[in-house]
C-alpha cells in the first residue's frame, strides 16, 4: 500500500470519445475542479492514429490494442493537464478501476460507465507518465502555469 504523495504533481486526464459523445465533459471536469486540483491545460482534440499508438505504446502487445486505438481515435477527446499535491494517485482514485463494473460508486467510472473498452476517462498512472503524456498531447504554449489570486472574486 503506497503512502500518499506530498509532492506537487502533474497528471494527464482525458475524456475519451464516449465521454464527449455522451455529454459527460462538464461532469468529469467538475470532479477534478471540486477536488481542488488546478487546471493547467484544456482542449478538444481529434487524436491522430500515430499519437494514440505512442500514448498506449506499453499496451502494444495486448490483444485489445487495435480496438483501443480505433476507440480513442473514433471522435474528439478532451485533453486536460491537472496539477496538485498527490494529483496522480488521487486522480486515479477519482476515476476508479479500469473495469467500470468493478469501480466503486462515487468514482467517475463507477458512476458513469459499464464497459472496460468504453470507460470514459484516462488518467496517468505515475508522475513520470503524467509529464510524458502532457508533453505528448500538448504543444508548448498550450499549458498555463497560473497562480490563483488571493483576493475574493465576489465582493
Ligand atoms: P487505466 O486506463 O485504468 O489506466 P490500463 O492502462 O490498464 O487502464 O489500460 C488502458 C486502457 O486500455 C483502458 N482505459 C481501456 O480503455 C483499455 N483496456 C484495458 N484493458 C482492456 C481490456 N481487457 N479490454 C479492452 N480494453 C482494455
Amino acid at each position: 500500500h503506497l503512502v500518499a504523495s506530498l509532492e506537487v504533481e502533474q497528471t494527464y486526464i482525458m475524456v475519451k470519445p464516449d465521454g464527449v459523445q455522451r455529454g459527460l465533459v462538464g461532469e468529469i471536469i467538475s470532479r477534478f475542479e471540486k477536488k481542488g486540483f488546478k487546471l493547467t491545460g484544456l482542449k478538444l482534440f481529434q487524436c491522430p492514429k500515430e499519437l494514440a499508438e505512442e500514448h498506449y505504446k506499453d499496451l502494444q502487445s495486448k490483444p485489445f490494442f487495435p480496438k483501443l486505438i480505433q476507440y480513442i481515435t473514433s471522435g474528439p477527446v478532451v485533453c486536460m493537464a491537472w496539477e496538485g499535491v498527490g494529483a496522480v494517485a488521487s486522480a486515479r482514485k477519482l476515476i476508479g478501476a479500469t473495469n467500470p463494473l468493478q469501480a466503486e460508486p462515487g468514482t467517475i467510472r463507477g458512476d458513469l460507465a459499464v464497459q472496460t473498452g468504453r470507460n470514459v476517462v484516462h488518467g496517468s498512472d505515475s508522475p513520470e507518465n503524467g509529464k510524458r503524456e502532457i508533453g505528448l498531447w500538448f504543444k508548448e504554449g498550450e499549458i498555463c502555469d497560473w497562480i490563483p489570486v488571493q483576493e475574493p472574486w465576489l465582493r
